[in-house]
């Protein structure tokens, strides 16, 4: 009897230790997928069931994956976006995958998009090269319980949740007619450099800078053109040299992007046109410093990214989370950048933008 008790105890102490180490190594593959890149992802589905009860509520943030969609890899901007979404991620204890195309172009995107979906991703945070040619894509997202929230680029209201502007669109546009008034003295030629022709955020941004122009205070600057780089550095430098090939008297280049206006100011630079022609508009410090001190591009205005895709991942984390539903009125919390409410448009407000220039760009590092 007491040999059979005891019997009967070792077992069950075999059958515990079989059962932890069993959980461990349940566990494990599911914490490394945090740090895994996305192929490996559609499986995490499969191991929920056989974990079930215990580690359900653990699991719960671990599980979430998020993917981060930049218009295009390879810009500085973006990496600087996904470092802030990386901070939340781990704050939260998710996972945001960063994933994008090589080019600033739509089709690609909705490819990356449909692919994530099939993947059953738990939400998309994307910034869009198209407001209107990414909206199907986004209303499948959505139909499949995957919520969309747009950050920096948005997709048009019917194909996403929420988006979440940096700071007022027509606040971003008057920011760069008053820097482009004092650089050019209040009269001269101006002409835009911006992004895709596409690009939802440029454009609008574009289309205020233009009403903008109509009124009183700017009657000196003459838009002569607007011309695309695509956000690439070759295109958008050439496009530079172009403007000031066919305008010898341009005095001031407005590119409302951050790649536009680092191969500008180059441009210009390389030409020895240094105080002839002044760069202004969107930049990043750490890819503008050079071009302040040299005089090329003496004052440029931005947000910081890195709140931005902080505060893209908090929000459609409380999302996936079924904190709020994404409608206007909603509060949340988004952790250092404290609380922020949907508006009425359903859109959120990260901030005002700064401006950068010789006294504070040291100041900054990204
Ligand atoms: C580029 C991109 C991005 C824009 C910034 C200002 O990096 O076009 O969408 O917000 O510039």
């Amino acid at each position: 009897m007491l040999k059979d008790t005891k019997f009967h105890l070792i077992a069950l102490l075999a059958v515990l230790v079989l059962l932890l180490a069993g959980c461990q190594a349940a566990a494990t593959p599911t914490e490394e997928a945090a740090t895994e890149p996305p192929a490996a992802e559609t499986e995490d589905v499969t191991e929920a069931p056989m974990t079930e009860e215990p580690v359900a509520t653990e699991e719960a943030a671990g599980d979430i994956v998020i993917a981060l969609v930049p218009k295009n890899l390879g810009n500085p901007y973006f990496d600087t976006a996904n470092n802030g979404a990386q901070e939340a991620a781990a704050e939260l204890g998710i996972e945001v995958q960063y994933q994008g195309s090589s080019t600033a172009d739509a089709t690609e995107q909705i490819q990356l998009l449909n692919s994530l979906i099939a993947q059953e991703v738990d939400g998309l945070a994307i910034s869009a090269n198209d407001a209107d040619a990414l909206v199907p894509t986004g209303q499948d997202a959505m139909a499949q319980g995957i919520p969309v929230v747009t950050w920096d680029s948005a997709i048009a209201p019917e194909g996403r949740d929420v988006h979440i502007n940096q700071a007022t669109a027509e606040g971003i546009a008057r920011v760069q007619i008053e820097m482009a008034h004092r650089l050019a003295d209040g009269e001269g030629q101006i002409a835009i450099l911006s992004a895709t022709s596409t690009a939802p955020n440029q454009n609008e941004w574009i289309g205020f800078m233009e009403e903008i122009l109509q009124e009183p205070d700017y009657q000196g600057l003459e838009l002569v053109d607007t011309v695309y780089g695509d956000d690439e550095d070759e295109k958008s430098y050439n496009e530079a040299l172009g403007l000031m090939t066919t305008y010898p008297d341009l005095e001031v280049i407005i590119a409302p992007t951050t790649v536009g206006i680092a191969a500008s100011a180059r441009a210009v630079q390389d030409q020895g046109r240094i105080g002839e022609v002044l760069v202004t508009g969107l930049g990043t410090p750490n890819q503008m410093r050079e071009y302040v001190k040299s005089g090329a591009a003496p004052e440029f205005a931005l947000w910081n990214p890195g709140d931005l895709g902080y505060l893209a991942v908090y929000t459609i984390y409380h999302m996936v989370q079924g904190d709020i539903t994404g409608a206007p009125g909603d509060e949340f919390d988004a952790g250092k950048l404290g609380n922020y409410t949907i508006l009425d448009d359903g859109t959120i407000l990260l901030g005002a933008p700064t401006v950068f220039d010789a006294d504070n760009i040291d100041d900054f590092d990204f």
